[in-house]
């Protein structure tokens, strides 16, 4: 079996007038060419354009194979030798595609992206719908029997108990052997019958994943022809009462929303930046991270396994409005979103939640059912997670029960400013205060978003909104309300850096700057003032 990278200099063609992807491919003249993993719209001429952006690569390979594409925006669709192979519907969610590449030889693979806007990327999210392909490209050559689908749960961690399930392709009928080794060492041979099967065995010598200990196992499955490796951490994530546990022990939540997001490479950032910025968090001593709002990339996740930073990660769907909310095209993308995110990053131990919908109509009955309907579906495909979205109708909210975590964005600080104020941090522990009242006393509450915009730079004696001082202070006053008071199991901070967004909506510069970094990584005055207090907090002990 050989697994061919595809990333490098692709071939390129765009087509500003086109508008919606095509059946069947155009001709094209291939009279460019661009990075893949890359966005087209960060570079001139495409700069800021919408369109049709085609990218191709010539490759040597044939046989069945499976394409695996991880994460495109804003949709695409996929032609191999000019045939259709399928759809990646959804900005940023990886997708995969097994079919026959025909004879060995050279083959032409193109992925036709499109950067409007659709009926699950609005334009009235408050982040920019970049275009182009953001995560690698790879084919691997497969047999003709072979596993499609294989999830490693660690079912016991006092004991490194792990299950793992076993999917093979449609026409795999036949009963073989099978075997599994761990760390180099085979653990289990076992026949298969040939159909979807669950094995079970205890990892010698095991050691648990934990943010302090990221201690991960290497798996190797060999089926007959065919073998996979992963990477696997033996943890558990649960509730009791307010607190989240992690291994049993109380686990508590301290990090930042975070955009894919630079203004060199757009939604394509490369991994020598996501290590970069994950190297950030973890010296600063927090421990998590909420991908706002989509499917992170294959590369962050295996980073943050690497490194032990916790994981929420959430499908796409941006306070969603009734017109969109409440039609069936709209609800089944949110579950067929859920469905494959539960799949395809399964066996990633840094992800302990699973969310949707940021701030939805959650005081409204009818979003309550979309909302339990999006919930039952995480937990139908993966019952060993929290499931939640993050709320913004406080009070209102009616779905506090249906999920795992309570999450909410609560901006005090920022959005309650008078008149005669210009400075509104005295209303911070206040208002958190009432809002945690208003949450079931039986639910860990986290406080998924909080903040306030700072110019990078603008430095004011008067500590005014929109100045590093003002921004410092008031994420210093957050951490001691909300850290310094263990009823919450968590926090994070909106954002972690700058991300381009639009100029409507009062963006200033088209960006939504409430990170704690610039767009460049360069750290405002609440960077510092935020690994203090978590100093002085003494923060999970340290
Ligand atoms: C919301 C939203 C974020 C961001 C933030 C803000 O809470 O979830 O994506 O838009 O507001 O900056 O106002």
């Amino acid at each position: 079996m050989k697994t061919l990278n595809l990333d490098g200099m692709w071939d390129f063609s765009f087509d500003e007038q086109g508008k919606i992807l095509p059946e069947v491919l155009p001709a094209l003249t291939w009279n460019t060419a661009l990075s893949v993993p890359g966005c087209f719209d960060v570079a001139a001429p495409f700069f800021g354009k919408r369109g049709l952006g085609y990218y191709r690569c010539i490759t040597r390979t044939g046989g069945t194979v499976r394409l695996s594409i991880d994460g495109v925006g804003v949709e695409a669709k996929i032609f191999w030798d000019g045939k259709f192979i399928g759809n990646c519907p959804y900005a940023y969610m990886p997708e995969k595609f097994c079919f026959d590449a025909g004879e060995y030889g050279e083959h032409e693979l193109v992925i036709a992206v499109s950067n409007h806007f659709n009926k699950i990327y609005f334009p009235y999210y408050d982040f920019y719908a970049y275009g182009g392909i953001f995560g690698s490209v790879q084919i691997e050559e497969l047999p003709s029997n072979y596993i499609d689908r294989l999830k490693v749960t660690a079912t016991d961690y006092k004991t490194g108990t792990v299950h793992v399930d076993v999917e093979t392709n449609r026409f795999f009928r036949k009963a073989a052997d099978i075997v599994f080794e761990v760390d180099g060492k085979a653990v289990l041979s076992a026949a298969f019958s040939g159909k979807a099967q669950t094995f079970s065995f205890r990892v010698p010598d095991f050691k648990l994943w934990s943010p302090d200990t990221p201690n991960l196992h290497r798996l190797r499955v060999i089926l007959g022809k065919y073998e996979e490796e992963l990477e696997f951490g033996i943890r558990s994530i649960e509730t009791k009462g307010t607190k989240l546990l992690l291994n049993g022990k109380e686990l508590r939540l301290m990090g930042y929303n975070r955009h894919d997001s630079h203004p060199e490479f757009g939604a394509a950032v490369p991994p020598a930046l996501m290590a970069a910025d994950l190297q950030m968090v973890k010296a600063q001593g927090s421990n998590f991270i909420r991908g706002s709002h989509y499917p992170q990339r294959e590369t962050f996740l295996k980073l943050c396994d690497k490194m032990g930073i916790l994981i929420w990660e959430e499908t796409l769907g941006w306070d969603v409005r009734d017109k969109e909310l409440f039609t069936r095209e709209f609800q089944f993308k949110q579950k067929d979103q859920a469905q494959k995110l539960a799949n395809i990053h399964y066996n990633h131990p840094c992800i302990i939640i699973w969310g949707f919908m940021n701030e939805t109509l959650s005081e409204n009955k009818r979003a309550r059912k979309i909302i339990q309907n999006v919930y039952d579906t995480y937990k139908k495909n993966d019952s060993t997670r929290l499931v939640t979205f993050a709320s913004n109708r406080y009070e209102k909210d009616i779905c506090m029960d249906i999920v795992d975590v309570v999450a909410m964005n609560p901006y005090p600080g920022w959005g309650d400013i008078n008149w005669d104020e210009i400075n509104t941090i005295h209303k911070i522990k206040p208002r958190l205060d009432k809002l945690k009242n208003a949450v079931p006393a039986d639910k860990p509450f986290l406080i998924s978003e909080i903040g306030a915009s700072a110019i990078y730079g603008h430095r004011d004696p008067h500590r005014v909104r929109w100045s590093e001082e003002y921004q410092a202070e008031l994420s210093t006053e957050v951490c001691h309300v909300v850290l310094g008071d263990d009823r919450y199991c968590g926090l994070s901070f909106w954002h972690f850096c700058d991300a381009k967004s639009y100029l409507n909506g009062g963006r200033v510069k088209g960006i939504n700057d409430k990170g704690i970094l610039d767009e460049y990584r360069r750290p405002k005055m609440a960077w510092d003032a935020i690994t203090t207090a978590l100093k002085d907090l003494k923060f999970n002990n340290k």
